[in-house]
């Protein structure tokens, strides 16, 4: 009986949608299929290669050998020269209401219409293969497929820039990435030419505020926010513009490992957040974001006190509040990673009519890039044919030919104005939707140049270190710390310490302290290395705004959505023995509330309470690692509680959640085993349930009071503020 066949692929939770309809037609499935070559022939023999007798030389008339050798030796582009690392998914967009006073673009005007997406999330500095828990800016690249075309709004997780103007990228990504002579460190940007770069750029000064800053450490793709970071325009229907920001803002909240453990991570489990992003959608819990906008009237446009075609600069929200005007939800796995998630052909150029541009000099550069990129990257003009990148919309222009194109033009013309074709394929009115520029009045003198405007880089670095909790600080004073700590020239370290005093001389301070050195005073004018040839070096010298910096409580994670244990990881620490019943209490209460719990034992296989049941083991202390999970879990039961005492695996594990801050909670019967802990004895005297909520330790004798309260503490991500007073190795 043959087999039964099927095309799909038999994932958990398969989510339609037209993008992903239009790519079914590209899909191919092999089971229960034939063998053939590229041109259709049936293999018979894939195991020997056609050779001059069995002990004889291969023949050079084996077609099927050179095609499959030769196909191999062609199966890698080229990486992205930044962004190489990263992970993508297919979704969809909704619009909450219709926002046609300010946008004609139709997916932002019709709250019914879904519009597919495909999203991929990346680090920037470090190669394809490199840990997703390097310090770094994340990219956040989002492809609508609307019915105008695909908008891709390709941002970033932070929402300011390090550079002005697009001239210097090259620069800055040569700096950042591997020394060209031995090409160390990978996917760091604790080394030398990176600190040299930026201890002469002092409008990076607020960025790298971001950059030293738990922001740079996402606990998972699905808790970053988003930021287009440039501004755009909106055009409504009537021709009017408007400034936007463009935001994303993750439902589950904003939150961040600690350093220590990202580090332990990338050596556990370097494909953390892929891992991370593609279980929650496998298990149907699908990332959420609703899509933010800060809209600026024309008239408002020097309101603020800095350029808004700054891209070192973000719009405070306490100034424009964002107003959540829709929501992502990302809903299926891709099928391929190189079809989808290496192919995807992202371009901050890619817009629909009533989205354009802003003069902002380092949006005007990207506009160039992207396009140029893709040629090198997926091999020519023909790219826009690859299934992931197709429009669902039909495509009909006279751009003909190329490597590897794939439509079939039918027709004699290929050119306009036409009288065989009578002029079709035809231009579009802009009533009927064909896109029309905005009429920006431009009166103005060619000049390489930068606007005066663009000179206060200190005022939003304060602001972002004004508005960081006590935790949060502390973590961007370790960060710089730490990184300047691996620069081997000690200038260098010397004129970060002076760029840094000119941002915060407590700061600096500090950060010199952990060095060992003093801060050296330099001027602006000296350390501005961003200077013409010809130019009158203090024309060029940064402003420096004395006035205090507000709070903007947006700017901390602090204060982030902490109401949820969905998705968050637990481990229950456990051996032969048990207390099934608590165990099982604790579980199953996180389990509804949509947590994942794994049982972690000294062996895989199975446990046997002390009630004889069998408990299923999910990973052995071998296979597993603290910082993989969330927060910990130690069940009673004699046995096993003399068993975990006694492994240090267990210990360690412990410890561990200690030191990152996470949500520990014990059975009264199993402490023991914290009591081997170096944490114990810096506990506060009083560890009962009652405080536990401080302290983010919770001991307790009732399973039902201890399963609440733990879900409670789970909720609240980490226990920063324990970090200082008893800190422990670990
Ligand atoms: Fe990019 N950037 N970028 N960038 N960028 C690329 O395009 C570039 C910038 C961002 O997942 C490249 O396809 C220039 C800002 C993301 O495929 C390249 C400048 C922001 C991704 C390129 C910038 C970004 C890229 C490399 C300064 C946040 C990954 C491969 C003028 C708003 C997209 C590619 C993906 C990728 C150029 C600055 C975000 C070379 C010249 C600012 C998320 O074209």
């Amino acid at each position: 009986m043959a087999k039964k066949i099927t095309n799909k692929i038999p994932l958990v939770h398969q989510q339609e949608n037209k993008k992903t309809e239009q790519l079914e037609s590209f899909v191919a499935q092999s089971v229960g299929k034939e063998m053939s070559s590229n041109t259709g022939v049936k293999i018979n023999d894939d195991q020997n290669s056609l050779k001059a007798g069995d002990r004889g030389q291969t023949l050079l008339e084996d077609f099927l050998l050179r095609e499959k050798i030769t196909h191999f030796d062609h199966e890698r582009i080229p990486e992205r020269v930044v962004h190489a690392r990263g992970s993508g998914a297919h979704g969809v967009f909704k619009v909450y209401e219709d926002m046609s006073a300010f946008t004609k673009a139709a997916f932002l005007c019709d709250p019914t219409v879904e519009t597919p997406v495909f999203v991929r999330f990346s680090t920037v500095a470090g190669s394809r293969g490199s840990t997703d828990l390097a310090r770094d800016v994340r990219g956040f690249a989002v492809k609508f497929y609307t019915q105008e075309g695909n908008f891709d709004l390709v941002g970033n997780n932070m929402p300011i820039f390090f550079i002005q103007d697009a001239v210097k990228f090259p620069d800055l990504v040569h700096a950042v990435k591997p020394e060209p002579d031995n090409e160390i460190p990978q996917a760091a940007s604790a080394h030398d030419t990176f600190w040299d770069f930026i201890s002469h750029m002092p409008e990076s000064s607020a960025m790298i505020m971001w950059l030293m800053s738990d922001r740079a450490l996402p606990r998972s793709y699905r808790m970053m926010e988003g930021f287009g970071v440039h501004t755009f325009r909106l055009i409504n229907a009537s021709g009017t513009s408007s400034f936007v920001k463009f935001h994303w803002k993750p439902l589950l909240g904003v939150h961040s490992v600690a350093w220590d453990e990202a580090q332990v991570i990338s050596g556990k489990d370097p494909d953390f957040h892929r891992r991370d992003l593609w279980d929650a959608i496998e298990a149907g819990a699908f990332p959420e974001w609703e899509l933010g906008v800060q809209i600026v009237p024309e008239e408002d446009e020097s309101k603020y006190g800095f350029d808004l075609l700054d891209p070192t600069k973000l719009i405070p929200e306490e100034l424009v509040p964002v107003q959540r005007i829709g929501k992502m939800t990302l809903n299926r796995n891709p099928e391929n990673f190189f079809a989808e998630t290496e192919q995807v052909a992202f371009h901050v150029g890619h817009v629909v009519p009533g989205i354009d541009f802003t003069n902002d000099p380092l949006l005007q550069g990207r506009l160039f890039s992207y396009t140029d990129t893709q040629l090198i990257r997926l091999g020519g003009p023909n790219f826009q044919e690859i299934p992931i990148n197709r429009p669902v919309v039909p495509v009909h222009n006279n751009q003909r030919d190329g490597y590897m194109r794939q439509t079939i033009n039918r027709g004699k013309t290929s050119y306009g104005p036409n009288g065989i074709a009578e002029n079709d394929p035809h231009q579009v009115t802009a009533a009927d939707g064909g896109y029309v520029s905005h009429n920006e009045r431009i009166d103005a003198q060619k000049i390489r140049a930068r606007s005066r405007s663009f000179f206060d880089h200190f005022s939003q670095a304060r602001l972002f270190l004004n508005s960081q909790s006590d935790a949060e600080k502390n973590h961007l004073l370790d960060a710089f710390s730490f990184e300047l700590g691996k620069v081997k020239m000690v200038q260098i370290r010397e004129r970060m310490l002076a760029l840094l005093a000119h941002v915060d001389a407590g700061l600096a301070a500090e950060v010199a302290y952990a060095l060992g050195l003093s801060v050296p005073n330099i001027s602006l004018t000296e350390l501005n290395g961003s200077i013409p040839a010809d130019a009158d070096k203090a024309s060029y010298t940064p402003e420096q705004v004395k006035e205090s910096p507000f709070k903007s409580d947006a700017l901390s994670m602090a204060g982030t959505v902490k109401d949820s244990v969905s998705t968050r990881k637990v481990a229950i620490l456990a051996a032969d023995g048990v207390d099934g019943k608590a165990l099982s209490k604790v579980k199953d209460t996180l389990v509804s509330k949509g947590a994942v719990v794994h049982v972690i034992a000294p062996k895989l296989g199975f446990i046997i309470s002390m009630d004889d049941t069998q408990i299923a083991v999910d990973e052995s202390f071998l296979t597993a690692a603290s910082v993989l999970y969330d927060a910990v879990y130690v069940p009673a039961g004699a046995n096993s509680v003399a068993t975990l005492e006694a492994e240090a695996n267990a210990v360690h594990f412990l410890n561990q959640a200690f030191k990152h801050c996470k949500a520990i909670a014990v059975d009264k019967a199993a402490i023991q085993v914290i009591e081997a802990s170096y944490f114990f004895k810096k506990l506060p005297e009083k560890y009962a349930a009652e405080t536990a909520l401080e302290e983010g330790v919770l001991v307790s004798e009732d399973p039902s009071k201890l399963s609440d309260l733990f879900a409670e503490m789970i909720s609240r991500h980490r226990f920063w503020d324990r970090e200082l007073p008893r800190k422990v190795p670990a």
